[in-house]
């Protein structure tokens, strides 16, 4: 299968993120990428698609805020990651925006996604990473995989969070369509909710978007991804939600994955999109699912049945020694 890579995305590099009221060792590493290299042999470089693709999914004011906002901490005077510590959940508009403190806080819902000086530079390598990896689906692949770092599936429209900053699977869902495909599926099996994916195509019945996901009632992001969410307006039932209990494990996984594959089916998309994380694995250290190394395999070998165009955008997954076999398994299956 051909895979995408560009090392620009090594440049974020945040030092710690906030835990349970600490200040943790950053868990999204670079080193993440250097275990998955390891493991699937030769990458294509990235394309620069430009920020158009960009602009299709995300607000003018946010990719600005985002550009700059490293740079506007260490103007006020900060050391370290930017991070932001007020939120404007009571939303007077508009909201006042002069401080770098008050942008961190109006385009972030978490304390968890610090923006280092390279934050940007990666971030958008990672989404040329997709770009790159969807070119290779349209011109004929029936699978391309985009090593994309940071992940991308938490972030929405204007707002990051979830070690998201660009929103990978959305903005490589836009360019399909902007190319003249009609429909997308985007499935998303990493452990957490794709929230980020799920509010940017919320109303759209152009986009299907289904998720297994551990039961935000108990784990993060805790205010989106339950059962009851199915989209709104054009998008009524193109929003599905397949939670589970921790401790779920292939066997508990595989009646989801065919009814997410069955919807898929239904909704006879042009292609399909995985955001594949491989944070379901038993061995997470931030996660509470039990798929094993050559459960990837299965699981992808289910998803390949479909016989869709498909691309693969890699989102979360922290065990980092295990994270190589975990994705070559992944991708073996889907051959
Ligand atoms: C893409 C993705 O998988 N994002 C996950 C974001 C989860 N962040 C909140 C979970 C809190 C766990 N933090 C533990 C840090 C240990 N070093
Ligand atoms: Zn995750």
């Amino acid at each position: 299968m051909r895979c995408f890579w560009d090392d620009r995305q090594l440049a974020h590099a945040p030092s710690v993120e906030l835990h349970n009221g600490a200040f943790v060792p950053f868990a999204e590493t670079a080193s993440r990428a250097g275990s998955i290299l390891a493991a699937i042999g030769p990458t294509e470089a990235a394309a620069d698609h430009g920020e158009a693709p960009l602009r299709a999914v995300h607000s003018e004011d946010y990719l600005a805020f985002l550009w700059s906002a490293h740079k506007d901490w260490r103007a006020a005077g900060r050391a370290g990651d930017a991070s932001g510590y007020a939120w404007p959940v009571v939303r007077r508009r508009p909201l006042a925006l002069d401080r770098i403190d008050a942008r961190l806080g109006a385009y972030s819902f978490d304390a968890s996604s610090p923006i280092a000086a390279g934050t940007w530079e990666a971030a958008y390598w990672g989404a040329q990473t997709a770009l790159s990896a969807l070119g290779a689906v349209l011109a004929g692949e029936r699978a391309a995989f985009a090593l994309c770092r940071p992940p991308g599936h938490h972030c929405g429209r204007d707002y990051l969070g979830g070690y998201c900053y660009l929103n990978n699977a959305a903005i490589a869902a836009e360019a399909a369509i902007a190319a003249g495909r009609q429909r997308v599926a985007i499935l998303d099996v990493d452990y957490h909710h794709g929230n980020g994916t799920q509010d940017i195509f919320y109303d759209r019945g152009d986009v299907l978007f289904a998720s297994i996901h551990a039961d935000p009632l108990l784990d993060y992001p805790f205010f989106w991804g339950h059962e009851d969410e199915i989209g709104e307006g054009e998008g009524e039932g193109a929003t599905l939600n397949l939670p589970l209990p921790r401790g779920s494990d292939l066997a508990a996984y595989l009646p989801a994955l065919d009814v997410a594959l069955e919807r898929v089916t239904a909704f006879a998309p042009d292609l399909l999109i995985v955001s594949y994380g491989a944070d379901t694995f038993a061995g997470d250290p931030i996660s509470h699912f039990r798929i094993e190394t050559g459960d990837y395999a299965a699981i992808a070998r289910r998803i390949a049945s479909l016989g869709k165009p498909t691309l693969v955008v890699m989102e979360g997954g922290y065990a980092v020694d295990a994270l190589g076999a975990n994705v070559a398994s992944f991708l073996e299956g889907l051959s």
